[in-house]
């Protein structure tokens, strides 16, 4: 029997430091009214959806930063989504800062839930490949934080959910061939991945007239060499003077964009993937228990990284 899920990218424009989540989950509660009136069983939003990009400024009183983390899913503001989840029986993918305490510690993630038509938490994702720095870097045109207000997650799970094999990444973690492989392993038939990306790369401003190519190519090759779907779901648009990239789009297992949002602003794109159609790559070219060979691959993980360029100089720590 066929298994089809009817897919949303939830993309969202610009969101406000002055933007209440009261406000933001209105906005998100319309783009799910929106989707389940067109048929979807879920709907992905981007990375960080509950308020601005906030680790684009340095701050130095905890008190600040810790008013963009979210102390308990749902909370307060965000039970509004849950309960019209619920009421709509459709399931949603969420990105935000996750504040907890674990045996007395306070810890701060950037994190994502998958959420079923029940309202249920199914799985929970927190952010491995954290991008940018640590320290004030007062040079930049903006900075990129994340280093510094997040700690990494532990790794790439998967659950049994609408009908399929999910999982999730945020943002960076789309640029590393390791995070679709950990699901593909795994089984991996749709990948759910919310995004915040900058135009501009100051460390690299070579890089930016490229950024919607790299966004794409990075997503439709995981796709590909993993038989599954991709979904990636931008914040986009101009958000507090700094241009982020829209391109949200659904990807088959075939590598190729089979629905995309056109604007930068509030958008949806939907599009209705049979997850059988993993089968045909999971079985033949990428049928890892056949042709993969591990033991070629023991530096993926005994290696971080290389320390030295090809003419003996260390590389540079650019961030
Ligand atoms: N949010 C996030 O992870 N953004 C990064 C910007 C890095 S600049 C190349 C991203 O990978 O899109």
């Amino acid at each position: 029997m066929a298994r089809f899920v009817n897919v949303a990218a939830g993309q969202l424009g610009p969101i406000a430091k002055s933007e209440t989540r009261t406000e933001v989950v209105a906005r998100l509660m319309a783009m799910m009214r929106r989707a389940h009136a067109d048929g979807c069983d879920l709907i992905v939003y981007p990375e960080l959806a509950l308020t601005t990009f906030f680790p684009r400024w340095y701050f130095e009183d905890q008190a600040e930063i810790d008013e963009f983390f979210e102390r308990e899913m749902p909370g307060a503001e965000t039970r509004r989504l849950f309960d019209l989840a619920r009421e709509l029986g459709i399931g949603f993918y969420l990105g935000y800062a996750e504040l907890t305490v674990e045996a007395g510690i306070v810890r701060r993630y950037n994190t994502s839930i998958l959420v079923d038509r029940t309202g249920a938490i199914v799985l929970k994702y927190r952010k491995v490949h954290l991008p940018g720095h640590a320290e004030h870097e007062p040079w930049r045109k903006f900075q990129h934080l994340e280093k510094r207000y997040f700690e990494p997650g532990a790794g790439f799970g998967v659950t049994s959910a609408f009908g399929g094999v999910m999982g999730m990444a945020i943002c960076n973690d789309r640029r590393w061939s390791e995070t679709y492989r950990v699901m593909g392993l795994q089984g991996v038939e749709m990948v759910l991945i919310g995004y915040n990306t900058p135009v501009h790369n100051p460390p690299a401003p070579e890089h930016d007239h490229l950024s919607l190519f790299h966004n794409h190519l990075v997503m439709q090759a995981g796709a590909y060499q993993n038989g599954t779907f991709v979904v990636g779901v931008a914040k986009a648009g101009i958000e507090e003077g700094v241009e982020h990239i829209g391109g949200s789009c659904i990807i088959a297992p075939s590598g190729e964009i089979i629905a995309s949002c056109t604007t930068t602003g509030d958008e949806i794109a939907i599009a209705r993937c049979d997850l059988d159609l993993c089968n045909s790559y999971k079985r033949t070219t990428f049928n890892f228990d056949v042709h993969r060979q591990p033991r070629a691959y023991g530096m993926i993980v005994e290696r971080k990284g290389v320390t030295t360029m090809a003419d003996g100089t260390p590389v540079p720590p650019k961030a």
